[in-house]
């Protein structure tokens, strides 16, 4: 196992990495900008290094100094957490070339899936449902316009090194794809340095479902279920659950089996996760992101596994530690992502944390980096907090994440707190009837 692990992030999840370390008795290396020498999980690390200034290309996602900063304190591995350059094929090949090990996927595995092109049609030779689209990137009016014929209006173009949504657009019928196209690839090529974009049948009221998997590159695969992830709003997610209230049994089981035959046949290392719109009865995969994500934790809940060990573990070269018949999914997990906002308009709310106390007790899990007297800065992620509920039932698990949001106190800062306590209230939220529009409803309704 690893000596030295330097995290390559910041705030809660580079907390929970730490934490994943520590009980495997692997030191932890804290790189921060100056905007976060007072976190908690630099206070916790056993060694720190500056990075640089607060603005994230001059020190998260500054390579040369994440690097130097390995070579200084003499780590054997880098975790990059998520978002900044977990997803960066270029920065995953850098940290090998210099001797390191790389937490996560190849940078092959990392390539492949953030083209999304390539990613649809991978999937797709693996025996996955994939939506209905252009097999290739459209350079002009004229392939967009027989692309659009076969596959039947409406139609969305999206950018084809894009993902999270960014740059997609509508067109329901000729005229209008002759106007959304060259936007589409403006917004491409303006975001991602890339003009091409691809095709895909629109889907109007799909649900977001997920399937967390994890490969050891050696045949080893294992899937954790599903999550439903459809609560959110302008593409951030706000509250994720496990398992979904929208499949059944046998949706569920052909749905895991499916991804994590994938993943056995990519040979695929690390913690993964196959993105799918779920609309009448049918899936249809999306996209695949090669990092661990935010929600990990309700997967974690009811499932028992520890999926930051696991990457540890994999990444030190050993076997995935479980097969599939060995993971019990049991009882039900919700995750709400409390973020430092107003939780009207979502204007960002940094500041001094003047008062806290997270909420504890059976079934309760909080991830944060939060403290009393800490001041959240204003350069980053507005996330600051998850909190985690399992319950043996979904409403077991309602009745808890209550109890919980009340006992929540952020003082000194606005919060998403009161907005999950009027959503998780909600008629249709509690049956469990939802899509990926549902939050934008409900938000109008006021
Ligand atoms: C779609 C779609 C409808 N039809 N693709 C947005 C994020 C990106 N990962 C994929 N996205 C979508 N792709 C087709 N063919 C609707 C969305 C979408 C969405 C998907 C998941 C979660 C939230 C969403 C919000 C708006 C649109």
């Amino acid at each position: 196992m690893f000596e030295k692990v330097l995290i390559a992030n910041r705030g809660e999840i580079a907390l929970r990495i730490h934490r994943a370390c520590h009980e495997l008795g692997i030191k932890t290396v804290a790189v921060h900008s100056t905007a976060d020498a007072q976190a908690m999980n630099v206070r916790l690390a056993d060694e720190t290094v500056c990075i640089g200034p607060p603005p994230a290309r001059a020190s998260y996602l500054n390579i040369p100094a994440i690097l130097s900063a390995a070579t200084i304190t003499g780590a054997d591995a880098i975790h990059p957490g998520l978002g900044f350059l977990a997803e960066n094929a270029d920065f995953a090949a850098a940290v090998e070339e210099h001797g390191f090990v790389f937490i996560g996927p190849s940078p092959e595995h990392i390539r492949l899936m953030g083209d999304k092109v390539r990613a649809k049609a991978e999937a797709q030779r693996l025996g996955i449902p994939v939506v209905p689209g252009s097999p290739e990137a459209v350079h002009d009016i004229a392939e967009a316009e027989m692309a659009a014929r076969a596959i039947g209006y409406p139609v969305l173009l999206k950018a084809a090194a894009g993902g999270g949504g960014r740059g997609m657009k509508l067109a329901r019928d000729p005229a209008e794809l002759g106007q959304q196209l060259p936007l589409a690839q403006a917004e491409a090529r303006a975001a991602f340095a890339d003009d091409a974009v691809y095709l895909e049948r629109f889907l109007d009221r799909p649900r977001h479902i997920e399937v967390q998997l994890i490969g050891d590159g050696q045949g080893g695969a294992i899937h954790l279920g599903e999550r439903d992830c459809s609560v959110q709003r302008s593409h951030q997610k706000l509250l994720e659950e496990t398992p979904s209230p929208g499949l059944d049994d046998r949706a569920r089981q052909r749905l895991t089996g499916l991804a994590v035959a994938a993943l056995q046949q990519l040979g695929y290392r690390s913690s993964g996760t196959m993105e799918f719109l779920y609309q009448d009865g049918t899936f249809y995969f999306i996209e695949m992101n090669t990092r661990l994500q935010v929600e990990h934790p309700i997967s974690e809940m009811i499932s028992g596994v520890d999926i930051v060990r696991e990457q540890l573990r994999i990444a030190a070269g050993a076997p995935l530690g479980y097969r599939q018949s060995d993971i019990r999914l049991q009882g039900h997990a919700i995750e709400c992502r409390i973020n430092a906002e107003n939780p009207e308009n979502f204007r960002p709310s940094p500041g001094r944390i003047s008062e806290y106390h997270a909420p504890g007790g059976l079934g309760v899990r909080v991830d944060s980096a939060l403290y009393q007297g800490y001041e959240v800065p204003p350069f980053y992620d507005s996330l600051v907090a998850k909190l985690i509920v399992y319950g043996a039932s979904r409403e077991e698990c309602l009745m808890r994440l209550r109890r919980t949001l009340e006992e929540y106190v952020i003082g000194g800062i606005e919060t998403t707190i009161p907005l999950h306590q009027r959503l998780i209230e909600d008629a249709d939220f509690r049956r469990g009837i939802y899509d990926i529009h549902w939050l934008e409803r409900f938000l109008a309704r006021g």
